[in-house]
């Protein structure tokens, strides 16, 4: 019974071992990256004109892509409900998820998963109608709140009203598409969520002036690119791809200009981000033109953020925190040297 025992434990760890270690190759092998994203939410991952995803989330998908494979468009998507996210990526169904997922202590200490950075520093909020006449959340006891089942929401919501005395009647759903349209039917006085989201849910309503986001944020949620634990190769060439994106900007090197800046820069950074000094690819088991394919087929941060999310996309967001460090906010990557 004993030895029994002692060789079926043997067993789950090497199965352990296995389903953990060796993203890299397996993607190498398999000529495409398996990328756990939303089922569609505008700026972070939908599906475009050109029936394409597009995103900030996807722009993350494409970045690691472009690292491992040398093509930004070797990306398989995968979406995911948030109550089926962790399970996707702890399963091995996904080699990477990057799907608006808060970086919690819980969910990094207790899943098997780590968070590789964040792509997006958000909050949460709420959005209501203009009817409602209510103006801060704290005028909000007694409604009926749509969220969607399986998020940070939701705790965050019951530790809120609960903290100012106010009491709220939860209506759940699984997708962001049923929340816009439980809210659009009149199911809910509001909804919450991470305020970036309430935007996104807004620049899809008919009317979207005759709804407001509340002043209130209530939480902290630093959106990141998940993988899982025990297989440290794959993390940092996650970790790095983000980390190109977030350099690139404070180098000022685009997608248009990346060609030119590398005959012309005299910045050692800029030579190593484009592989020609240095053994930053080698050292990430990748070609030495990971980053350079980054920078060229996807762009970098703040490219990204603008065409998504930013001034020259339908939600507007400004870049408040999502700014560079020093430029006022506290997107900031260690240096690549
Ligand atoms: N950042 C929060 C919330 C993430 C979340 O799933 N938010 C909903 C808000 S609408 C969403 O993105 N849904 C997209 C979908 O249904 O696929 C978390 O990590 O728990």
């Amino acid at each position: 019974m004993k030895k029994l025992l002692k060789v079926s434990l043997i067993a789950a760890m090497a199965c352990g071992i296995a389903a953990n270690a060796g993203t890299l190759e397996k993607t190498k092998s398999a000529g495409t990256l398996k990328c756990g994203i939303t089922t569609g939410l505008a700026g972070f991952a939908e599906v475009g004109a050109d029936k394409k995803w597009k995103g900030l989330d996807v722009d993350m998908c494409r970045a690691v892509a472009a690292a491992v494979l040398g093509d930004a468009s070797k990306v398989t998507y995968v979406p995911l409900t948030a109550k089926e996210r962790f399970t996707a990526l702890q399963s091995g169904e996904i080699d990477v998820l990057a799907r608006n997922t808060t970086w919690t202590n819980t969910r990094d200490t207790s899943l098997g998963l780590n968070f590789a950075g964040v792509n997006y520093y958000d909050g949460q909020g709420f959005l209501v109608s203009k009817d409602l006449g209510v103006n801060s959340a704290k005028q909000l006891d007694g409604a009926s709140v749509c969220i969607t089942s399986g998020t940070t929401t939701e705790l965050t919501l019951a530790e809120y009203f609960a903290v100012q005395g106010m009491k709220y009647s939860p209506i759940t759903y699984d997708t962001a598409d049923q929340v816009l349209k439980g809210f659009e039917s009149g199911r809910c006085d509001l909804i919450t969520s991470d305020q970036s989201q309430l935007y996104s849910l807004r620049s899809k309503m008919a009317n979207p002036g005759n709804y407001k986001v509340l002043p209130e944020i209530v939480s902290k949620e630093p959106l990141g690119p998940v993988v899982r634990q025990g297989d440290d190769v794959w993390f940092n060439i996650v970790r790095w791809s983000l980390n190109a994106m977030i350099t690139a900007e404070e180098l000022n090197l685009t997608s248009a200009n990346l060609d030119k800046m590398i005959k012309t820069s005299k910045n050692p950074e800029v030579a190593k981000i484009a592989g020609n000094i240095g053994t930053l690819g080698a050292n990430l088991k990748l070609d030495k033109k990971w980053s350079y394919n980054i920078i060229k087929q996807v762009g970098n941060y703040g490219e990204s953020f603008e065409r998504n999310v930013g001034m020259d996309s339908p939600l507007k967001i400004s870049r408040g925190v999502n700014a560079l460090w020093n430029k006022g906010g506290i997107m900031y990557s260690p240096p690549f040297r």
